[in-house]
């Protein structure tokens, strides 16, 4: 099953808006095939495990990383082709969220005299499925904060300076990290500040994750590295009621997706701009700021994981901080989360931490 789950994990970032799922099946002790979902969403993990072993597939175990599919969807059901190949029993986590599935796939199975073991690996399989289960349960995508600042916290000096508080070993990861996401997403501020261009390089991969920007009003760099790629890399713009139309013509014309979105206040309503991203399939999104965007993420406890890098610098109470105001009176009102992971990147600490 670990073996399962690592496969599936290599289809992260590129499936969605289906999960990530894995497969190995074994036949006296010896693998005789392995599977993961395909870039795009298919073919599912187990008709490629199933082509891998041929007949030896007859009497054998299946470890899949999800309950397999019950339904018939652009591709036949997991659960018939397994049972058509002879396997003779399947070991799976969890059951599948989409109600399509839903426990129909190891009824399926059971019904054809399949032994079906469940529960298996069960915590490991629901964190890397989270963001399929949130956006099939709640309509939002899992969202991992990343944020990267000095020892107190600043992520730029007061006249905006930035580049580089951490060292080239935490940004290098942060690229491994932007490609296991579906999409990568700032706030208009940031965009403007830094010119970025939110794709994946130096890594050794050619997939790009799709790059959203919040941008209440639009108001973003015509000529910047994000709209001069926007044919080549998807790029999104999630948006307000009142954007100027002419923006939104402008963008719409260089070849960005345009989300209308909700307010809250004076601000975006950032519930309604993760479930307009879940709409649009997207089951796994990393923040990268600013801090404005990570505030209101975090006052509307959105975040699900958070990764902070730490750079040996102090910048003071003049430099910009990495998360903005949130409003919070009291201790008990702030998102606590429980951590996950300490460890040395380079010259830099990394900390993960999972919301509780
Ligand atoms: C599996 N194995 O590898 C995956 C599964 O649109 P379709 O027909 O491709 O079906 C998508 C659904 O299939 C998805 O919502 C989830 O329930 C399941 N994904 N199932 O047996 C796989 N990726
Ligand atoms: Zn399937």
């Amino acid at each position: 099953m670990a073996l399962a789950l690592s496969l599936g994990r290599r289809g992260r970032g590129r499936t969605w808006p289906n999960p990530a799922v894995g497969c190995v099946i074994v036949r006296d002790g010896r693998i005789v095939g392995r599977g993961w979902t395909a870039p795009g969403g298919r073919p599912h993990a187990e008709p490629q495990a199933l082509a891998q072993a041929g007949a030896a597939a007859r009497g054998a175990t299946a470890y899949v990383s999800l309950e397999p599919c019950a339904h018939h969807g652009q591709t036949p059901p997991c659960s018939e082709a397994l049972i058509d190949a002879g396997i003779a029993r399947v070991v799976a986590p969890l059951k599948d969220s989409d109600p399509r599935v839903a426990g129909q796939g190891f009824a399926m199975l059971r019904a054809a005299g399949v032994s079906v073991t469940t529960g298996v690996m069960a915590d490991e399989a629901g964190h890397d499925h989270a963001g399929f289960f949130l956006r099939t349960e709640q309509g939002r995508p899992f969202v991992t904060l990343k944020l990267a600042s000095s020892l107190d916290g600043r992520i730029a000096t007061a006249t905006g300076e930035s580049q580089w508080i951490t060292g080239p070993d935490a940004r290098r990861m942060v690229h491994a990290m932007r490609a296991c996401h579906d999409a990568v997403m700032v706030g208009g501020g940031t965009a403007r500040a830094d010119d970025p261009s939110l794709t994946v390089r130096d890594i050794g991969t050619t997939h790009q994750p799709v790059r959203v920007v919040v941008s209440r009003r639009l108001d973003l760099p015509l000529m910047s590295r994000l709209a001069l790629t926007a044919r080549d890399v998807p790029l999104w713009l999630a948006h307000g009621p009142d954007a100027d139309p002419a923006l939104h013509e402008a963008w719409t014309g260089i070849g960005a997706r345009l989300i209308a979105c909700d307010l809250s206040g004076r601000q975006l309503d950032i519930a309604s701009v993760l479930r307009a991203l879940g709409d649009q399939g997207l089951t796994r999104v990393l923040c990268e700021g600013g801090g404005a965007l990570a505030a209101s993420l975090l006052a509307a406890d959105l975040v699900d994981e958070l990764v902070i890098f730490s750079a040996g610098m102090a910048l003071g109470a003049e430099g910009l901080p990495s998360i903005g105001a949130m409003g919070l009176a009291r201790l008990g009102e702030a998102p606590r989360f429980e951590r996950v992971e300490t460890r040395a990147v380079g010259a830099d600490i990394l900390h993960r931490w999972r919301r509780i």
